[in-house]
């Protein structure tokens, strides 16, 4: 070591004995796991997916999927938390329940939902908080998802404040919890209900039964789901059984343990050290996806590639996704599609590159929003337990052959 640099490194360490463990040397990220093959196992209404479990059923949607806006039903990832899941739903009998701090009590059947009530549509992107996880390093806690915890869909129902509004909410009713029709393995364990705060639900929160025009594949909460644009899918509460007013917050496990980033301004903690505060994961922040080229394609040498992906963020919009192709020294716009989906749902973009070098080249994106957010390097990323809402600017490496 020169001198010079013993000198750097004496003072980041007397640096970071200053701070303390609020120092974040230690942690860091690298790329997500993108090796991952699909599983042969066979999964109803679904395509082959890489398979983290299968009970509960734990899949991802592959990269190469991500070139278009829209997601396929039979390719969209899946997320339970409990095995037991109703193995059958009769649509004739089936009803949601309405009820708690409501004037009147309803029992809403799946043709009452689709004839009495306006129906609306909204595309809206469904990201676990955790999709990504695996670029945490040291390993943060949970599902080590690469990048495919994710997918956009158009998703078709009613709106949630024209069921309440019909139900009718007493004056003190605060808080709206969503129960899933799934139960625990354990009795132990609680049912996954999520409680919303009535003042954050807005007129885009939609009971929906139909995604990309069918009903709502069986994995992804048959007969009815709820859809909350620009939020972390934690919240979009599966086959739901029941919702019920309450004024009082109960505090519940998957509302006060998991899910959560420490409430600081980096939203960051180190290993050693849990920040002691946290809040809900909420917003998603910006972020883009390659979906073609992958690690296994073929890129040929002065051939005309067409680079494409996806670009989203909570609904604030996208303003700009820049390509580069040659690991990050120069960059170019990429050509976004025309946004017609709208506010909530994926830009797909695409990029042309002439590969005029043999040999590894590494592609990446990086997507920045209509109020100026954009994804930073993914060794710029700060550290969480949880390993919640990795934005890293997207990489591929690629051979040139
Ligand atoms: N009933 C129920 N709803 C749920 C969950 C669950 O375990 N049970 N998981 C949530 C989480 S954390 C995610 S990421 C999404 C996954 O939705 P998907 O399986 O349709 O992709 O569902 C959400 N809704
Ligand atoms: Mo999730």
């Amino acid at each position: 070591m020169e001198r010079r640099d013993f000198f750097k490194k004496t003072a980041a360490i007397a640096g970071a004995t200053a701070l303390g463990s609020s120092t974040l040397e230690a942690a860091t990220t690298q790329q997500p796991i993108d090796n991952r093959k699909v599983s042969p196992v066979a999964f109803p209404e679904k395509r082959p997916l890489i398979m983290y479990s299968d009970r509960p059923p734990l899949l991802e949607t592959p990269r190469d999927v991500f070139t278009s806006a829209l997601t396929p039903n039979d390719q969209f990832f899946v997320r339970w938390h409990m095995p037991d899941i109703p193995t059958h739903i009769d649509p004739e009998t089936f009803t949601i329940s309405v009820n708690g701090l409501v004037k009147k009590e309803l029992n809403i059947s799946l043709n009452d939902l689709k004839t009495k009530f306006e129906q609306v549509e909204v595309t809206a992107v469904l990201q676990c908080g955790g999709n990504s996880r695996s670029a945490f390093k040291p390993i943060a806690g949970g599902i080590q998802w690469g990048s495919g915890a994710m997918g956009c869909a158009t998703w078709k129902g009613v709106r949630l404040k024209d069921i309440l509004d019909q139900a009718g909410l007493q004056k003190d009713a605060v808080w709206i919890g969503f129960n899933g029709s799934e139960k625990a393995a354990y009795y132990e364990t609680p049912n996954f209900i999520r409680e919303l705060e009535l003042s954050e639900l807005d007129d885009h929160v939609i009971l929906a039964y139909q995604m990309n025009g069918e009903d709502l594949p069986y994995l992804n909460g048959y007969p009815l789901r709820l859809v909350i644009p620009g939020y972390y899918s934690d919240s979009w509460v599966k086959m739901l059984s029941n919702i019920t007013v309450t004024n009082k917050y109960k505090k519940l496990f998957f509302m006060d343990v998991a899910y959560r980033v420490p409430d600081n301004e980096t939203e960051s903690e180190t290993p050693e050290k849990k920040f002691p505060k946290t809040k809900p994961i909420k917003k998603m922040n910006v972020k883009s996806v390659i979906g073609y080229p992958t690690r296994d394609s073929v890129v040929s040498h002065k051939s005309h590639v067409v680079i494409r992906g996806v670009a989203w963020d909570d609904g604030h919009g996208i303003q700009d996704v820049m390509v580069s192709t040659d690991g990050g020294k120069t960059w170019g716009k990429a050509l976004l599609d025309d946004g017609k989906l709208g506010r909530y749902a994926y830009r797909a973009f695409r990029f042309a590159f002439k590969p005029n070098e043999l040999g590894k080249t590494t592609i990446m994106t990086k997507a920045i929003s209509k109020i100026g957010e954009e994804q930073p390097l993914s060794k710029d990323i700060k550290w969480n337990h949880g390993g919640y809402k990795y934005n890293g600017i997207d990489e591929v490496t690629v051979e040139v052959v």
